[in-house]
């Protein structure tokens, strides 16, 4: 196996495609459809555009559908509700499909969603993803960040590399043949500094602080927590997710 890491959805490459692709968007989207589906979502629908949104979710009848949609960290009118994992309790989402637009997470879905294999992973279910990749041992692993618009995110690069550190800790730290480009030893350098106090580095990234002045302090402490769910998301078809 070897490991890339791509930041954002605009640093990985558009010329080839990984045998698996991990997408990661810790705040908040992967973090919200590990929960979504944990507490007995059918599947989790995603969609970088609203208007796309609203017309498939029709589909289904009400009591068979719900809409998240995020834009700016807020709640997009017409949802019934934004990307707080917080939100997706079993009384909420149990038998219905989630239908989820977000600023990030949905794009950087999309950018690889022609993968052989797409999974989803965040701090709460990085053992999952880890054991995944463990047992299939795809031959190249990408793990992409969303980023924020086109920017990194401290908080997707540090789970990128808590999930290459056990695999390569897996494998013997002295396995160059498992990192496939620069980025993964940053990821790690990046996670090993901070993985005992990632509230506190939620706490002082770009997009924690936009979470904080939106008085999401509570999605942070939920989406800091690691290994929490024993759940792996997995794609059946473009932008449809469900639990492995
Ligand atoms: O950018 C995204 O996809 C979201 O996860 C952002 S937010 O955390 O919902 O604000």
């Amino acid at each position: 196996m070897k490991l890339f890491v791509y930041h954002t959805p605009e640093l990985t490459p558009t010329d080839r495609l990984p045998d698996c692709a991990v997408v990661i968007d810790v705040l908040r989207a992967t973090t919200t459809i590990a929960t979504a589906l944990n507490a007995g979502a059918e599947a989790v629908q995603a969609f970088s555009d609203i208007d796309k949104l609203i017309a498939e979710s029709e589909k289904l009848p009400p009591e068979k559908r719900i809409r998240a949609g995020e834009r700016g960290g807020a709640k997009v009118d017409g949802c019934d509700l934004g990307n707080s994992p917080l939100d997706c309790t079993k009384d909420v989402v149990q038998g219905r499909r989630l239908f989820i637009s977000t600023t990030n997470g949905t794009r950087a879905l999309q950018r690889v969603e022609n993968s052989p294999v797409v999974i989803t992973a965040a701090q709460v279910n990085r053992q999952a993803a880890v054991q995944y990749l463990q047992q299939k041992q795809p031959e190249t692993v990408w793990l992409v960040g969303s980023g924020w618009q086109g920017g990194y995110s401290l908080e997707d690069t540090a789970c990128a590399g808590a999930i290459a550190k056990s695999i390569l800790e897996e494998k013997g730290q002295s396995n160059p043949e498992a990192i496939g480009n620069d980025e993964v030893i940053a990821a790690i350098a990046l996670y090993s500094q901070w993985e005992n106090n990632l509230l506190e580095m939620f706490s002082q990234a770009t997009h924690g602080q936009r979470l904080l002045s939106l008085n999401c302090e509570e999605d942070l402490k939920y989406c800091a927590q690691t290994d929490t769910l024993d759940i792996l998301p997995i794609q059946t078809r473009p932008g449809f997710l469900v639990k492995n």
